[in-house]
């Protein structure tokens, strides 16, 4: 059998490793954690998850978080952020971190494309989407832009296989992006949905095709900035502000945020643009920094909220 290398925040993974890690973790806290099955991929992976709440009664009427990361591949940094968020979770006796524990139930997702991620780990190190085979012999869809939710407006998006933003032949076309819809779907009293990238270093909100505001539109930015405040106070990192994608960044349809949004009418949905240090090939020693930031980060955006009524 494989020797598995001890798993921590000095180096990144490959996936079998950050899933022996979930493992793991369950193993060692079995009345908290559970490995949870969030999907397939293309290539036959399980999306692999963790699901982590208080034992006993209540647990069924906790508001539940879900936590989307690495959805593309190369943006490993995400991956190992959210690792290092799961040790604080289970481990830590900082009283922040226990009510964060006792109060929600999670379901967390470090490596949403595993396939993608373990190709880029060891082929391409740019590599963004899926690994489906296309007709024309290219591979893969960009699975941030294959979500049935506008997803025919292709904004900054591509309807060429060959093209790094390709939509995908149809929505929810990748295996990857259509199981793990029908899984989020099912999660009772999903509050918050929190989807990870790198780096454009902000905090976005829905919608991303158009200015169109939702209608807490001004709690999301208020939670947001307060999220952001407590990230500063970390590693005075300044991000650059809370918005929307369109608004932000640029005209973008089909990701994931939006579809749990109008679908799901989940009321807490952000994207996270990690910090702008270069992809992808960020210094593994700066993962403790991240994930201390966004530990502090998801914990504020819940006091911040909590204190709004949700
Ligand atoms: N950023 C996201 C992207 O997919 C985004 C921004 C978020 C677009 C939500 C659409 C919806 O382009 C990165 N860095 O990938
Ligand atoms: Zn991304």
């Amino acid at each position: 059998s494989r020797r598995t290398k001890e798993f921590g925040w000095s180096a990144y993974y490959d996936v079998d490793d950050i899933y022996a890690y979930l493992r793991n973790m369950s193993a060692r806290y079995p009345a908290w954690a559970a490995p949870v099955v969030g999907g397939r991929s293309y290539e036959g992976r399980d999306i692999l998850g963790l699901r982590v709440r208080k034992p006993g009664a209540g647990a069924a009427n906790k508001p539940a978080i879900f936590i989307e990361s690495g959805i593309h591949a190369e943006e490993w940094i995400t991956s190992a952020t959210i690792t290092y968020f799961i040790n604080e979770l289970l481990t830590s006796n900082d009283p922040n971190m226990t009510a964060l524990r006792d109060n929600f139930d999670w379901h967390i997702f470090p490596l949403v494309n595993p396939d993608g991620y373990h190709y880029s780990m060891n082929n391409d190190i740019m590599w963004r989407k899926t690994r489906s085979k296309s007709p024309n012999g290219c591979f893969g869809a960009d699975p941030n832009r294959n979500w049935d939710y506008k997803w025919d407006l292709a904004l900054n998006a591509s309807s060429d296989p060959c093209d790094n933003r390709y939509t995908g032949s149809r929505p929810f076309s990748e295996v990857e992006t259509r199981t793990l819809a029908s899984y989020i779907a099912a999660v009772a009293n999903l509050q918050a949905y929190l989807a990870f990238h790198s780096n454009a270093q902000m905090l976005l909100v829905p919608y991303s095709d158009s200015k169109e505001h939702v209608d807490n539109y001004d709690d999301l930015i208020q939670v947001g900035k307060v999220t952001l405040e407590y990230g500063r106070r970390v590693n005075g990192a300044k991000y650059d502000g809370v918005g929307t994608v369109a608004e932000m960044l640029y005209p973008a349809s089909g990701g994931s945020m939006d579809w749990v949004r109008h679908t799901l009418r989940t009321p807490l949905v952000y994207t996270w643009e990690l910090r702008g240090w270069a992809l992808p090939c960020w210094p593994a020693a700066r993962i403790p920094e991240q994930g201390d930031e966004v530990t502090q980060m998801i914990h504020g955006l819940t006091v911040e909220a909590r204190k709004l009524g949700y």
